[in-house]
């Protein structure tokens, strides 16, 4: 199944000033265009490209990395746009989710500070993660494209801590844009919806 960029969810000014439009048009119309185009030659030139998006990645991990680093951000970038929500984050969680989190990772509060703490420590590129794993919650990091669906867990929610995502708006202020991304962006909504399918 070729790889597609999506048109965000949203207007390119929607998210500011949390996340700009020069930061989007950058972000998606660049980044995730390459990782669409480089994903689909390569995964041609592998003959998977008859595969779904899920399969290719967890066949390339460890496998073919050129190919892997590609399809690995496209899958998480497909998600990420729809991670964020104008007038999103904050403490107004769906019921279902909210009691999960209290249950699995010690309430809300602890699962911010795990968070934005696992998206300030990952060393260099890569992700932070709330993921679904044997049925419950849990918070991990991976470097550069890799993610959950490689280490058996069904993701939820992921935010990008390559500086391709933050640096135009926050420059190296790192946990500013991790902040600003629990408190004001993300869509529980849509986190729900996968917690829902995974659990
Ligand atoms: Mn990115």
């Amino acid at each position: 199944m070729a790889f597609e960029l999506p048109n965000l969810p949203y207007d390119y000014d929607a998210l500011a000033p949390y996340m700009s439009r020069e930061t989007l048009e950058y972000h998606h119309d660049k980044h995730h265009l390459a990782y669409v185009t480089n994903g689909n030659k390569l995964a041609d030139e592998a003959g998977l490209s008859a595969l779904s998006l899920e399969e290719i990645v967890k066949k390339s991990y460890g496998t073919n990395q050129p190919l892997f680093n590609n399809a690995g951000q496209h899958y998480n970038h497909l998600h990420f746009w729809k991670w964020m929500k104008k007038g999103g984050g904050g403490t107004q969680l769906p019921a279902k989710l909210d009691a999960a989190i209290k249950s699995d990772l010690g309430g809300y509060d602890k699962f911010r500070a795990d968070f934005i703490a696992a998206g300030a420590g990952q060393f260099g590129s890569g992700w932070a993660w709330l993921s679904v794993k044997g049925g419950k919650l849990e918070i991990s990091k991976t470097p550069n494209g890799e993610n959950p669906l490689v280490h058996g867990a069904s993701p939820i929610l992921g935010v990008d801590v390559w500086e391709h995502s933050y640096y135009i708006d926050y420059r190296n202020a790192r946990p500013k844009y991790l902040e600003a991304f629990v408190d004001s962006l993300i869509n529980w909504d849509y986190v729900l919806e996968l917690y829902e399918a995974a659990a």
